[in-house]
């Protein structure tokens, strides 16, 4: 057998294909399969492969995987090299392909996504740790039916081609079978397909992802927030409640939106989905009236049927126990901001102050109709502001600029609050508190779906904000995958030959972790009464300029500074970072709120207005937050037993069918994948405790004590090994634990069954014979 050759003696098999001396002997014969390598000198391009067609007279012709034909001469023989078999077809886990390198692993995705298999294991036949590669197909694939759940229900690992099924079930068959918490943490960039995947873990978060996601330039439903979705089981196993966690909506959106870009779906959805009625109760038009959702001159979205959208929104928040009333308050806050943005504003000068006035128009009456609150009140806090200087209120006015700014604050300000209490009342209809008995028994499963990194034209502090949660993420992976599997083989003192990985920490300390870290820059400057976007920029150029992960501007009149993140070089216009940053409101609207006639506002305003203006001055700034919530997610996924889903987008097109190798090639290299399948394929997944391992397999052998019994636990663990696994086989024994490859776990297990099944039979003969 061919791949057994390969294996097993490489000379042997090139001597036998003659591929050192092909040119010499012509012995390439049509059909065979080689790697071709164009040497264009791109950063991402790696060999193609491609199939012999014609041998002549010392030139060969190949067709390559994209369909484009190559002559070869003799004297570029080196351009070619041969394919191992396991390529030409490909593998369902990549620790399988012969070919360990970026191009094998390359072509193994493409030419199994070419055939719809867009999953890929990569030493995902493990218990733990699985890792799945997913290739985003932008078309319904037949896979996700009630009979394929079916078929990947309590199967043993390796029984199915990979799947994300397969991960869902290993994860609950884990939960149940170690009585530990797991995680499954998804990762990729934006449009990658992590929010898909999530949601085929789990079906029921139509209603949170409209208000929290829209369309952008790289994903026409781009989650503008992340969360991370705990389900909790009883000890039987049975679904029993889960709980929503949210970072950090993006707020701009509802203001600002790039070119092509959607405000948030829910607004285009109402316009389209509520009836005529309704609509003029609030005053609606259609999409193309409102500013608020023209600014990137895109209302519609190819493919997504607003009006659809809108009534699954409806019955979902009806299953999650929203009533009417709560509906209809809701839709009335859209509204109001939808009309907040219409108003217009005219300069105006007063004692030589900038001063403006907002013009009377039915969209202003119908904002503080909508508000509840009274129409001079409202006009006040759009055009001015009250200071306390000695103890004197003084009201001092708004320039045009500064106007727009409140208004966008206040319109922010309604729209992530709401945000946040719909996710906190999404959680009332489906968490169940413990019961303190129940406590230490209940298990969980996570599902994290975070935005993905991002790389725009312009990036603002939004990006910063994802960028470095995903920077977290990688960590993450970094660590669990590479760092402390290694620690541990070197504590166990193991035989092991160090696998080289990049490591992401010294930009994660340069942005969060160190002293003066970029993160602690920006919000000192926030806090600071002078600081500016300016003086921001100054002190993080002289804080980390020699810092290899930095870049700072060119000349003083820039105002951009760049990181360089483990997926890529990103850079952040500065200008309003601050504001964001602050993301507070001024005493004047929260006074207006709390004038008002409407319960529902009040509510989600409900903990500023009790705090009082002092404390709100003080309050924890947008990234202190976020870094805090952060640090809560990354302790929660290190206590559970993580599972990753690594999204790979194969085209910047959303289309299906289409694989751009460049692009793919970067997404792998940049997460690591590389490496990941050379330590997968070198690593041990499976370990056991000297005390496990006896106390589980000593069935296999006659006459073997329980572990406390034992006075030589190892010895007698290693002679269980060596019985069942052969003494010469890849598994070793560590100071404390015995480490095992997959296919060991699979033939104990399967051994530990027939054994076990064999005692009962054994059992039921003696009983019967008894009787
Ligand atoms: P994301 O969550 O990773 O981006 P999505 O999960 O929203 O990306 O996927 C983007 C689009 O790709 C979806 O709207 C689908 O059209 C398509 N898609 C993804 N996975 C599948 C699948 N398994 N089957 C069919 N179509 C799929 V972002 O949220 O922007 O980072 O912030
Ligand atoms: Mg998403």
């Amino acid at each position: 057998d061919y791949v057994e050759l390969y294996e097993k003696d490489q000379a042997k098999w090139a001597l036998l294909r003659n591929v050192n001396t092909v040119f010499k002997h012509n012995t390439l014969l049509p059909g065979d399969y080689v790697w071709l390598d164009l040497k264009t000198g791109h950063e991402f391009e790696v060999p193609i492969g491609a199939v012999v067609k014609l041998c002549d007279s010392g030139q060969i012709q190949v067709l390559d995987d994209e369909g484009n034909e190559h002559w070869i001469s003799p004297q570029n023989a080196n351009n070619i090299k041969p394919m191992h078999p396991t390529s030409i077809h490909g593998v369902e886990d990549m620790i399988r392909l012969g070919d360990l390198n970026e191009a094998g692993i390359l072509r193994n995705l493409l030419i199994r996504y070419r055939e719809h298999l867009i999953y890929t294991n990569c030493g995902g036949r493990t218990y733990t740790g699985s890792i799945l590669v997913a290739v985003n197909p932008y078309q319904l694939l037949p896979i996700y039916t009630a009979d394929q759940i079916r078929l990947y229900t309590n199967k043993k690992i390796g029984e199915m081609p990979p799947h994300i099924f397969a991960i869902a079930d290993n994860c609950y068959f884990n939960m149940q079978r170690n009585n530990k918490d797991q995680c499954c943490i998804i990762s990729g960039e934006s449009g990658a397909g992590k929010t898909e995947s999530t949601k085929l873990i789990l079906q029921f978060l139509a209603a949170i992802s409209a208000f929290g996601n829209a369309k952008t330039i790289r994903n026409d439903n781009s989650s503008r927030f992340g969360k991370y979705i705990d389900i909790h089981f009883n000890k039987r196993g049975a679904i029993e409640g889960a709980k929503i966690e949210q970072y950090l909506l993006e707020k701009s959106r509802v203001c600002r939106q790039a070119r092509d870009e959607r405000n948030y779906h829910i607004f285009y959805c109402m316009l389209k989905g509520m009836t005529v009625d309704q609509k003029k109760k609030l005053g609606l038009g259609k999409a193309t009236d409102y500013t608020y959702l023209t600014i990137g001159h895109c209302t519609v979205c190819d493919g997504r049927d607003d009006q659809k959208e809108y009534s699954n929104i409806r019955s979902a928040m009806k299953v999650l126990m929203f009533t009417d009333k709560e509906n209809w308050e809701i839709s009335k806050l859209l509204a109001a901001i939808l009309h907040m943005g219409n108003l217009s504003y005219e300069a105006r000068t007063y004692d030589n102050l900038d001063a403006c006035e907002v013009h009377r128009c039915p969209d202003l009456t119908t904002a503080a109709v909508l508000l509840e609150v009274d129409l001079k009140d409202l006009m006040n806090c759009l055009t001015s502001r009250t200071i306390i200087t000695r103890g004197e209120t003084v009201s001092t006015p708004l320039s045009v600029e500064q106007a727009l700014d409140v208004r966008d604050a206040f319109v922010k300000g309604i729209y992530g609050r709401l945000f946040v209490w719909i996710v906190e009342k999404i959680n009332a209809a489906i968490y169940k508190p413990p019961s303190l008995e129940l406590k230490a028994v209940r298990r969980s499963i996570g599902l994290l779906d975070i935005f993905g990194f991002e790389n725009f034209t312009i990036n603002s502090f939004e990006q910063l904000c994802i960028n470095f949660a995903n920077e977290n993420l990688q960590q993450f992976f970094v660590r669990h995958v590479f760092k402390l599997e290694q620690e541990e083989y070197n504590l166990e003192n193991i035989n092991w030959q160090h696998i080289e990985f990049t490591d992401n920490q010294d930009a994660l300390d340069m942005i969060a972790i160190k002293p003066m870290n970029i993160i602690s820059l920006i919000d000192e400057e926030s806090k600071f009464p002078k600081g500016t976007d300016t003086t921001m920029l100054n002190k993080l150029n002289s804080q980390h300029k020699l810092n290899t992960n930095y870049i700072p501007p060119k000349n003083t009149y820039e105002t951009q500074f760049g990181i360089q993140h483990f997926a890529g070089i990103v850079y952040y216009e500065t200008r309003g970072f601050l504001e964001k940053n602050r993301d507070t409101l001024h005493g004047d609207i929260i006074q207006l709120v709390h004038s008002s006639k409407n319960k529902f506002i009040k509510q989600i305003f409900q903990a500023d207005v009790a705090m009082g203006a002092e404390t709100r001055k003080r309050s924890p700034t947008l990234s202190s937050q976020f870094k805090r919530s952060l640090e809560l997610l990354m302790r929660t996924l290190s206590v559970c037993q993580p599972f990753f889903v690594r999204c790979i987008k194969p085209n910047e097109y959303k289309k299906p069918m289409l694989f751009d190798r460049e692009l793919c090639v970067r997404q792998l290299r940049y997460s690591g994948m590389m490496e990941t399948i050379r330590i997968r394929r070198a690593g041990y997944p499976i370990r056991y405790t000297f005390v496990e391992f006896v106390d589980r397999y000593r069935v296999l052998m006659p006459g073997v004590k329980p572990a406390y019994k034992q006075g030589d636990l190892r010895g007698t663990c290693q002679r269980i090994a060596e019985a069942v696994l052969g003494r010469d086989d890849d598994w070793q024994m560590g100071k404390t634990k015995i480490f095992l490859k997959d296919h060991h776990d699979m033939l104990l297990e399967i051994e530990r069954d027939k054994a076990i099944t064999d005692k009962v039979i054994l059992i039921q003969k003696v009983v019967r014979g008894f009787k």
